[in-house]
């Protein structure tokens, strides 16, 4: 699939989800860098604005511009078009393979955190969270989730069918529904767009309120995100953009024109502070999401420099 087409599919969100949306770039920026390219600088400035393309389809998954910003690094010391090329393609397949290993690892890991006989709740579509709930499942342990609607975008349906197809015994509710049956859940699983560093995750709307609801009750809470979906720019106090989509996926347009007085507000994403998540299962390991600091710096491989980066400002994806 070329750069532009890529970049249509996650704007239109026919390729969802942090994780997938992440690979699905690094995929577009290896195949990218096949194409011709007459000198090393035309090559990093057409890589540079393929980058700059793809970061721009979706604002909050900060794993979209980790991966991209990961494959670009393989242009940094390439002196050659070749080895800028396969600098690219290698970095790309790195973290593509990386990505399928931490989806891999975080299920075993949270599966670990799953008892035999617990009702878990879950909010939106996380390939990470559902891993979790199927690898427990396959050790074994009977288990039955609850699952939302997920509001405009119904991304529950690809959830319920995940879930039935797995066997795993499920609920469907609407997203109010939930206070009503938190009594009855023993544990929320969640997946995540971005983790900031002082451990506060975004994730889809509605996330802070079912997180909210289960504090409340007394429900532990797990989020599983991959150690890409950590923020490095939160760490000099930069915001995670929260993305407002078309009102159109709320009310229809037919509608919305005879109510002249109504404003449709559509977010997409929610931030959960980290005083109502229990832990975060990365592929690293859990930890408690006061600890997120520590993946940010230890693991996303990120050196100080790179975090004053002007927010925006793409023109370190060309090396210069
Ligand atoms: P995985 C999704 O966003 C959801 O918010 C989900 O919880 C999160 O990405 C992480 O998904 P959207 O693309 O990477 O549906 O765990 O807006 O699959």
């Amino acid at each position: 699939m070329t750069v532009p087409e890529t970049a249509e599919k996650i704007k239109s969100m026919e390729i969802r989800g942090a994780g997938r949306i992440a690979r699905a770039a690094a995929e577009a920026l290896r195949d990218h860098a096949l194409l011709d390219a007459k000198d090393t600088g035309a090559f990093k400035k057409e890589m540079a604005q393929a980058a700059a393309l793809l970061v721009s389809t979706r604002p909050t998954a900060v794993s979209l511009p980790n991966a991209v910003h990961f494959v670009m690094a393989g242009l940094a010391a390439a002196k050659t078009v070749d080895e800028a090329k396969s600098g690219v393609v290698h970095r790309a397949e790195q973290f593509i393979h990386s990505s399928q290993h931490a989806v891999g690892k975080i299920a075993e890991f949270g599966a670990r955190h799953i008892r035999d006989g617990d009702v878990i709740l879950t909010h939106c579509n996380s390939e990470v969270a559902l891993g979790c709930m199927i690898e427990a499942q396959r050790q074994g342990k009977e288990i039955e989730v609850f699952a939302t609607e997920v509001r405009p975008r119904n991304q529950g349906h690809i959830t319920i069918r995940t879930l039935n197809d797995a066997g795993i015994k499920t609920n469907f509710i609407v997203d109010s529904a939930v206070r009503s049956f938190i009594n009855d859940i023993d544990l929320v699983i969640v997946g995540a767009d971005a983790v900031t560093v002082n451990g506060a995750v975004v994730n889809k709307i509605g996330t802070s309120q079912v997180a909210h609801t289960a504090a409340e009750a007394r429900v532990n809470v797990i989020v599983a995100a991959e150690t890409y979906k950590f923020a490095p720019r939160t760490v000099v106090g930069e915001l995670i953009e929260i993305e407002e989509r078309s009102p159109g996926e709320v009310l229809s347009d037919e509608i919305a024109r005879t109510l002249p007085n109504v404003k449709v507000r559509n977010p997409a994403f929610d931030v959960t502070p980290a005083e109502y998540i229990d832990l975060i299962v990365t592929e690293q390991g859990a930890i408690p999401p006061q600890m997120a600091y520590v993946i940010i710096r230890e693991y996303l491989g990120w050196d100080i420099g790179e975090f004053n980066l002007a927010g925006g400002s793409l023109a370190h994806f060309s090396g210069e």
